[in-house]
């Protein structure tokens, strides 16, 4: 007998040998039922692994967090299973549990499509009809590389662990794996599944690997959890900007335009442009200058910047010109020093507040390419500031307060902050570590005064200073860099920047990068899928469309207020298709525009208009004057 010690510090005595299983239901039958696994002396113990010696045991039920991860990371072993079953040749990668899910990644000859989820997902409830044994053994490297011999993902992982790590192999029926473990004992405990998607996945995430197969999964405890889930994924496809995107004709993607090089259609382009305006009219009240600067730049610059040696694999190739070597920009702090520098500067002029909405390239692998949020040509919101010492704080705290208003005026949220700081031991950063512990204190200070909580991203700094990344969460669940105050010692050292002082001396000057609500393209993304594309009435690409009910009678009219309303700043058209009324105005509300204009006798008689709002039933007439008024409110206010 073992004696197992009770979280509430009770003893009880045990058959050698017993499990978590056999425990939770000695202890009560509704316990056995909840309980997935336990930690026994701390360890992660699956539900049917036995207990040889005196213990103290926890058990893992169904309500804690890491019982939906045992319960994914077991079904991803079912999936590898059914694949072996239906696809002989497959080998594995890793096969983890994630966030909500699991995946496998797994190579076959036979290519495996979305049509082929369903007959593997059969293949998974018949596994689990056979309720196979999670069965776990213990083995040594040797052992572990001939057991797995067939399958050279898992050799290379076996290889690279130390000689006396303990190693252990799943067996399910026929079937094996190499796992750490923490499972459900049998297959029959993972009833409610759903495979959702196949993507393609690099070997160990890099790029010169091989390409596997990910599939993606998702299990629950109930059918009730499993639903409910997927009723959130479907309403995230929906949101989903790349869908929105095409129906609203925002923005293409075209392969032989090129991967990763969007294309902004008439309705984006006018949501472009107002939030350019936009950003235009905020910044010029805050002190920005606004400079334009070329898109190309010499090798020479960006060695000079430090950005050759430090961001290279982030840029295009290199291209030789007549006599020079140029490079696409990946960034614009080059030419901005270039602009401070052109000049003496006196400490009277700083701090100088340059700003560009600045198109830029960067290499960014094609894997990661995601609709606008992750592109190859982005154009950002940026800004350089130069400032005296003196002045940092109150400038880097002046522009993360820019980016909230920002932020807010958008109808977002920030989710946390994010203070990217150097890591010493990775040695890729500047070797000047007074600077950087300068620039990390200050910005730690500035934020514990200002009482912003942050989480601390070690390693995640630019190669030119720590910075301040703004992190905001998707309607899709994801969180997103948005915006970034960057703090720079270092570039101004490159390009010798000065300023004379009050004591008439040469004094260097810092830089503040400042990205203030990210590039347009990943901005686009956020707002179609927070918005669902419906956007407030200030953003809309199309905020009015007036429609005559009969073109002869009322279509000059329609003409008239459509001219009004453009002369007034707002976005508005006609409709004088030769189509049938209702079915123009079922398309002005599944194109999502605020405004929809019925215009017929009445209104013409009494210079007024009839408007339906979009998402709403009932129809308002009121007198033209009133209703410009009404929407010019509206779009002042960024309601
Ligand atoms: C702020 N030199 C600074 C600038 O002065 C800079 O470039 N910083 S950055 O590298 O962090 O990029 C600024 C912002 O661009 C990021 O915060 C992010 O919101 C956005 N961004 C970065 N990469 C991409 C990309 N591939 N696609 C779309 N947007 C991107
Ligand atoms: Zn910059």
């Amino acid at each position: 007998m073992i004696e197992i010690r009770l979280p509430d510090g009770n003893t009880k005595a045990f058959e050698k040998g017993t499990t978590p299983e056999g425990i939770a239901g000695a202890l009560a039958p509704a316990l056995k039922k909840k309980t997935v696994a336990a930690y026994v002396n701390g360890n992660l113990y699956d539900l049917n692994r036995p207990i040889n010696d005196d213990a103290s045991i926890e058990l893992i039920t169904k309500d804690r967090e890491e019982a939906l991860e045992i319960l994914n990371h077991s079904a991803a072993h079912l999936l590898a299973q059914a694949v072996k079953r239906l696809y002989p040749d497959a080998t594995f990668g890793v096969g983890p549990a994630i966030k909500d899910g699991f995946y496998y990644d797994i190579a076959t000859k036979e290519t495996i499509k979305e049509e082929d989820l369903p007959t593997i997902e059969k293949e998974m409830r018949k596994i689990v009809q056979e309720q196979d044994q999670m069965e776990r053994r213990v083995v040594d490297k040797a052992e572990a590389l001939k057991e797995f011999s067939g399958d050279p993902y898992k050799v290379e992982m076996i290889k690279e662990m130390d000689d006396d790590e303990v190693i252990t192999i799943y067996k399910q029926g026929e079937f094996k794996d190499l796992c750490r473990g923490g499972h459900v004992g049998n297959t029959k405990h993972i009833k409610h599944f759903k495979l959702l998607s196949v993507a393609g996945a690099y070997w160990r995430g890099d790029s010169d690997r091989d390409m596997l197969q990910r599939i993606y999964g998702t299990a629950w405890f109930t059918k009730d959890d499993l639903n409910k889930y997927l009723e959130i994924l479907k309403e995230r496809k929906e949101r989903d900007h790349r869908k929105l995107g095409k129906e609203l004709e925002i923005f293409m993607l075209d392969n032989k335009a090129g991967q990763g090089l969007p294309i902004w259609l008439p309705n984006g382009y006018a949501v472009r442009k107002t939030l350019e305006d936009y950003v235009y009219k905020l910044e010029r009240k805050h002190g920005y200058l606004h400079i334009q600067t070329p898109v190309l730049g010499t090798k020479e610059l960006y060695e000079t910047s430090g950005h050759w040696d430090h961001y290279r694999d982030g840029m295009f190739p290199p291209m030789e010109y007549e006599d020079q070597t140029y490079v696409l920009r990946p960034m614009s702090c080059p030419h901005h020093m270039i602009v401070y520098n052109r000049k003496l500067r006196s400490y009277r002029d700083l701090p100088i507040r340059y700003a560009e909405i600045v198109t830029q390239h960067r290499h960014e692998a094609s894997g990661a390419l995601s609709g606008l949020e992750r592109v190859r040509q982005m154009t950002l919101t940026d800004s350089h500031i130069f400032a005296r010492r003196d002045q940092i704080k109150s400038e880097v705290l002046s522009a993360y307060n820019l980016i909230q208003q920002a932020i807010s005026d958008l109808g977002l949220t920030i989710d946390y902050i994010e203070l990217a700081l150097r890591d010493e031991a990775k040695g890729k950063f500047h070797p000047d570590d007074v600077l950087w512990d300068e620039a990390e204190a200050l910005l730690k200070e500035l934020l514990d005064e200002e009482k912003i909580d942050y989480k601390v991203m070690k390693g995640e700094a630019a190669f030119y200073g720590p910075k301040i990344d703004v992190q905001v969460r998707t309607a899709m669940d994801r969180v997103i860099t948005m915006s970034t105050v960057q703090l720079d010692f270092l570039l101004p050292e490159r390009f010798d920047l000065t300023y004379i002082g009050k004591d008439g001396e040469k004094h260097r000057p810092v830089v503040i990068h400042r990205g203030l609500i990210s590039t347009w393209e990943r901005l686009m993304s956020i707002l179609l899928e927070q918005y669902k594309g419906a956007f407030p009435t200030w953003l809309a690409p199309e905020q009015v469309r007036a429609i005559p009910v009969n073109l002869e009678a009322h279509g000059p009219y329609a003409e008239s207020i459509n001219n009004r309303l453009i002369d007034e700043d707002l976005r508005s058209t006609t409709d004088f298709r030769e189509e049938k009324l209702g079915y123009k105005i079922r398309e002005a509300q599944t194109k999502k525009i605020p405004y929809s204009l019925v215009i017929g006798d009445n209104e013409v008689e009494n210079n007024s208009v009839t408007y339906r709002k979009y998402g709403e039933k009932e129809q308002n007439t009121v007198p033209l004057e009133d209703f410009i008024s009404m929407i010019k409110k509206e779009v002042k206010d960024r309601k």
